[in-house]
């Protein structure tokens, strides 16, 4: 694997003064980095009285915010957009650096929040209701949506900053301040990001309080899911997470969009284009070092072509380039920490106990040179039938692999887990593809046809089913979910005629 010479510290340093970022330096909260396990920095943590602080300062900006005309409110996005234009390089290489996630990642993470606030911007002079027929002579009905109030933003380390702007782009032209509880492992970009949205906020002339970082750990976060001024909360993690945050959220009637765990599938049937397929399953199941929530965990392949494909997937993982994620030739790089690298080494031993066959894999590296810092090698393990241990999410690169005989029962398959984010099926035959994307198909939030299952794209809603939560963000309608919908009906006529034909008096 290949080597780290950079001094960590000395660069997140200088990115984050780059950005015009104010480090709260000198508390109990350490960031570091997954490349070499050393710290980057200490930080300030927030404490309950900055919390609350935080959250009535968002809450007061919103009686301006809401006010101000939306395509104004586009205004700030437009300013953030072209910020992260202008530091596109520096905060691609802080997400590397902290997250862990390979050069073009870290780049292609900074571009979808381009691709949002391009997006946002646009939508903030869309934000459209319906105008509906009345029964009542004289009279219009219409619907509004108005803005919601302050959103909660909770987001996970795998996607540091991205998650954030897919939910700040829309809350803020939506009318909504912003309060950000990033990941524990993402404080560094997180602050980064702050920095740049308030400066965006500055360059428009908006209020900076509509947005606002809490720092710190699980406490934090409670503070904010159950904070009754925080109209919606919108949760990105583990379903374990999003089962202690909704009820807590439905309690005070609040909102949620959670956006939980995936275990996403891809069934490989015998018409596929195998060499496509093979590139769409080693990105989706070894890029990012298996920590997307859109991931590859599970291939359901038509038993004729089965030893092929674990073949071509065998000799595909074996010249994997793993290491430093700053090295360009880097594909996979280190999982986030050893938690990460444990759940790992516990599902592999697991699945084999299980009758499972390690076809690539599955192996720890470079733990002498790094005793800190986690690298595996991404595993493809084949197991006779779907296994109780496939329906759990294991947070790495861990491809299992099913072989079924019937498109019926590889569906059945695909669905059978608790989670439903994201699916994909690799065919030529058009009725496969067809009835994979049907009602009667994936009962994901994302089905992909000869593609895999990360990687989505801006414009789409996105989100999944099931214990993944339901929600959506994004594209398509998504802006909803940042809004109110207010029905109005106007009588402009001299008569007073009731609906459903009632008489009174
Ligand atoms: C996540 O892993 O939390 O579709 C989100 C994808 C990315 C988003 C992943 N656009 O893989």
């Amino acid at each position: 694997m290949t080597t780290v010479t950079t001094n960590l510290t000395a660069r997140a340093a200088e990115l984050l003064a780059a950005m015009g970022a104010e480090v709260p330096e000198g508390g109990d909260l350490t960031a570091i980095s997954p490349i070499t396990g050393e710290p980057l920095a200490r930080l300030a943590a927030d404490d309950a009285a900055s919390v609350e602080a935080k959250i009535t300062a968002a809450h007061e900006a919103f009686a301006t915010w809401r006010t101000t005309p939306a395509p104004v409110r586009g205004a700030m996005v437009y300013e953030l957009g072209q910020l992260l234009r202008q530091h596109k390089a520096a905060l691609g290489e802080l997400v590397s650096i902290e997250a862990g996630k390979i050069r073009s990642e870290g780049l292609g993470e900074v571009q979808e929040m381009i691709d949002i606030c391009d997006l946002a911007v646009g939508q903030s002079r869309q934000l459209f209701g319906l105008t509906i027929a009345s029964e009542r002579p004289g009279h219009r009905m219409m619907e509004q949506w108005h803005p919601l109030g302050v959103v909660g933003v909770i987001s996970a380390f795998n996607f540091p900053v991205a998650v954030w702007s897919w939910n700040a782009a829309l809350a803020l032209i939506c009318g909504d301040p912003v309060v950000w509880k990033p990941s524990e492992n993402a404080n560094l970009t997180a602050i980064a990001t702050h920095a740049l949205a308030r400066q965006a906020a500055e360059a428009a002339g908006a209020p900076v309080e509509v947005v606002q970082l809490i720092l710190g750990g699980r406490e934090v976060g409670e503070q904010l899911v159950r904070d009754e001024r925080v109209a919606l909360v919108s949760a990105t993690g583990s379903s374990r997470m999003g089962h202690e945050v909704a009820p807590v959220v439905a309690a005070r009637f609040g909102r949620c969009l959670l956006e939980l765990g995936g275990n996403n599938a891809a069934i490989v049937a015998p018409s596929a284009d195998l060499e496509l397929a093979v590139r769409g399953i080693v990105f989706s199941a070894a890029g990012t070092a298996g920590q997307r929530c859109t991931t590859l965990r599970r291939v359901i392949v038509h038993e004729d072509i089965a030893d092929e494909l674990i073949e071509r997937l065998r000799a595909a993982y074996s010249t994997l380039p793993i290491g430093s994620p700053l090295e360009e030739s880097t594909l996979v790089g280190p999982l986030i920490d050893q938690r990460a690298y444990e759940g790992y080494a516990a599902a592999l031993k697991s699945a084999v106990s299980a009758g499972g066959t390690i076809h690539a894999g599955g192996s720890r590296v470079a733990a002498d040179e790094h005793p800190d810092a986690y690298y595996v090698e991404p595993a493809v393990v084949e197991l006779p039938e779907q296994v109780e241990l496939m329906h759990t999410e294991t947070f790495a690169p861990l491809l299992y692999v099913v072989r079924y005989r019937d498109f019926d029962d590889a569906i059945a398959m695909n669905n059978a887990v608790p989670q439903g984010l994201s699916s994909s099926c690799f065919t030529l035959d058009v009725r496969e593809a067809e009835l994979f994307t049907s009602a009667a198909g994936s009962d994901c939030g994302i089905a992909n046809v000869n593609i895999g299952p990360s990687g989505a794209e801006i414009g789409g809603a996105f989100g999944g089913e099931k214990e993944t939560g339901g929600g959506r963000e994004s594209g398509s309608d998504a802006w909803r979910a940042y809004m109110r919908r207010s029905t109005s009906t106007v009588n402009y006529s001299t008569e007073l005629p009731l609906a459903q034909g009632v008489t009174f008096g």
